[in-house]
């Protein structure tokens, strides 16, 4: 019997604005509409960012909370904030809203080139971020952008700070990481420690090749308008929804079925 598959919503990120996509949404009630239309298509988890009303990006607790509510008042979806936030943040600003106790917060376990910016996190502010979520109970999601960051992520399981076995996910393809093709994810994902779970986030035309690969391998899947805004070649996805929908299609395809919510907080350890 295959595994269930947990499928994660990535609906704003922090470089998607209206100039690339008209459906990308911004405030907590636009979050909330189009995290209603992620669960109706099949995915657990939300991967949140928060925006200003103009589409800036905010690590604003205030905007974390609102989104979070507004959210677990219209269905029973997982939520996940990002600490990565946008590159140039300070480390304060992107981990001030685990306070707010989401189901999951992101812990990127090393720096990355993130086009022509650079993602920071370097390991005091890696430790600070692990420290803080250890401190406020929440779980992390380790993101790897490359490998060396699944062996820092092992580094701080060694030193007490990360739980194993931990939810891996992996981000490839994005200009300054670890590239997408089928080896890469092969490759990264045979480095996590037995009875940890992944699943792949591939950036741009690779995020639906991997989610197919993912599926096939036993993984899980993250797709949305943050890491990709097309839902073919030259079609703009109407909303993260069309992507996720496209996950679940292929799912029943490889007959894998999708994850009740209750196997989704079972296998990510939120029980
Ligand atoms: N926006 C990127 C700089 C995360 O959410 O934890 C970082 C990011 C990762 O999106
Ligand atoms: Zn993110």
């Amino acid at each position: 019997m295959p595994s269930p598959l947990l499928i994660t919503a990535a609906i704003c990120g922090a470089e998607v604005f209206r100039k690339d996509t008209p459906h990308v949404p911004y405030t907590p009630l636009e979050l909330a509409e189009e995290a209603v239309r992620c669960h109706e298509a099949g995915a657990h988890m939300v991967h949140l960012h928060v925006r200003e009303p103009d589409g800036t990006p905010s690590q604003s607790a205030e905007l974390f909370a609102q989104a979070m509510q507004a959210i677990r008042a219209r269905v029973p979806m997982l939520v996940q904030f990002s600490t990565g936030g946008a590159v140039g943040m300070s480390v304060a600003e992107r981990a001030d809203a685990i306070r707010l106790r989401p189901d999951m917060a992101t812990l990127t376990t090393g720096s990355v080139n993130f086009g022509d910016g650079v993602f920071l996190n370097d390991p005091t502010s890696i430790r600070e971020i692990a420290t803080r979520l250890r401190s406020f109970g929440v779980r992390p999601e380790i993101e790897c952008f490359d490998t060396g960051m699944v062996d820092t992520a092992l580094r701080l399981a060694a030193e007490g700070l990360v739980a194993l076995p931990a939810h891996f996910n992996f981000v490839l393809g994005m200009a300054g990481g670890m590239g997408a093709t089928p080896a890469h994810l092969e490759f990264i994902r045979s480095l996590i420690p037995d009875g940890c779970t992944w699943s792949v986030a591939g950036i741009g035309r690779h995020e639906l090749p991997l989610a197919r690969q993912a599926i096939a391998a036993g993984g899980h899947v993250r797709v949305g308008l943050e890491d990709n805004v097309y839902l073919r070649k030259g079609v703009l996805a109407k909303g993260s929804f069309e992507l996720v929908a496209q996950v679940a299609a292929m799912a029943r395809e490889a007959q894998r079925p999708l994850a009740t919510m209750a196997q989704a907080r079972e296998l990510l350890r939120l029980t």
